[in-house]
């Protein structure tokens, strides 16, 4: 088979296309990506080199490229990472994220129809879902969950969303799309919380914690993420939603103080800052369905696998500072 990631030199988008170049050694993969600040071929390290992989530099938006990418090759699987992915800057500038994530997406979509590409996969997020409230700690975001998003960027994603549907109905264009919960790992761009707080720590600076950090996100390894990709695109129903994540639910301030702990640095560390604009409350995922339909579930959970993080990011100053 031949895949396009698209986002391969971003933070998740790098994990899968080593995941699936690891797994699945006889296929070949094009990784694009526009390389923005988020993007370095670094993180894809030794992949870069495989001969089964070849790199694209190339932005999802650009209607031409896009054309003449895939008249030259002809693609199995295409799976869309790419995207403008923080939220903070997508209050701030939230223009560059409707092209990036609203219209890059069509693009791709429209591409794929015309050159009758197998399956279309897109990486959503459970943002689009909106927020659940602290008080009903029994409530989740199935499929079914109305799309409620509150910042420009979930908004984006929830548009990406609707459209990758409307390609399906219409055309009947083989689409899959996933809505993961919050991913950690190495490699992620420090502007996200878990690599910024280690930053802050590891140099003796506040770590600033909007509102009042008792803010719930649903963790999940970037890994167990990828797997569920992977069951996804082999064995996912055209048409379909898949909700992916590890129930592993934590508070802002619980994850800080873990990374404080483990540098064994104070919690005087703390800094409590404005809230985030519009700041969702709690995310919590019901991937029963993936479960059901595709056998998938979470491997790891972040009491043990977040230690293991926060030391790569240790081990990897060098990596992360110039990133700044
Ligand atoms: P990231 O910011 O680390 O990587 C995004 C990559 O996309 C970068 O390499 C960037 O250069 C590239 N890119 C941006 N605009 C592009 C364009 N127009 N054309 C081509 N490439 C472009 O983000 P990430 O955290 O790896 O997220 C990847 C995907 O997963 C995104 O779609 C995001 O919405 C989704 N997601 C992320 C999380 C999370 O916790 N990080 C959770 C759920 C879903
Ligand atoms: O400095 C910070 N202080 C802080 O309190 C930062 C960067 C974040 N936070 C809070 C805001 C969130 O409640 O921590 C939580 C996590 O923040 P981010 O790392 O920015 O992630 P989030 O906004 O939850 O979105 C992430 O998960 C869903 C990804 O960035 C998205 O791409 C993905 O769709």
């Amino acid at each position: 088979m031949k895949l396009l990631i698209t986002g391969a030199a971003g933070f998740i988008g790098s994990h899968f296309t080593k995941y699936w170049l690891e797994n699945y050694p006889g296929d070949l993969v094009v990784g694009l990506d526009l390389l923005t600040y988020a993007g370095s071929l670094k993180n894809l390290g030794e992949a870069e080199r495989d001969p089964h992989f070849q790199f694209v530099q190339g932005d999802i938006s650009d209607r031409i490229r896009m054309d003449k990418l895939f008249c030259q090759e002809r693609f199995d699987l295409v799976v869309n990472f790419a995207a403008e992915s923080h939220v903070d800057r997508s209050i701030s500038h939230p223009d560059q994220f409707m092209r990036a994530n609203i219209l890059g997406p069509q693009v791709l979509l429209e591409t794929c129809r015309k050159y009758g590409v197998g399956r279309y996969h897109q990486i959503s997020t459970d943002e689009v879902y909106g927020s659940l409230p602290l008080e009903r700690p029994d409530s989740f975001f199935t499929e079914e969950s109305p799309l409620c998003a509150s910042s420009p960027y979930s908004a984006s994603k929830a548009s990406a969303d609707l459209m990758v549907l409307a390609y399906y109905h219409t055309y009947q264009l083989p689409v899959t799309i996933s809505r993961c919960s919050n991913n950690y790992g190495t490699n992620q761009y420090p502007e996200k919380l878990i690599p910024r707080m280690v930053f802050c720590a590891l140099r003796g600076e506040p770590l600033p914690v909007y509102g009042t950090g008792e803010n719930i996100r649903d963790w999940i390894s970037v890994t167990d993420h990828c797997e569920a990709v992977a069951r996804i695109l082999l064995a996912g129903r055209p048409g379909e939603v898949y909700n992916i994540g590890a129930h592993d639910e934590k508070t802002n301030l619980w994850v800080v103080k873990e990374i404080l702990r483990e540098l064994g640095r104070p919690e005087s560390l703390i800094s409590f800052v404005a809230d985030r604009p519009g700041h969702d409350l709690r995310y919590a995922i019901d991937s029963g369905k993936s479960y059901r339909e595709l056998g998938w579930k979470a491997k790891h959970r972040m009491e043990e696998e977040l230690p293991k993080v926060v030391e790569w990011y240790c081990r990897n100053q060098d990596w992360w500072e110039k990133k700044q």
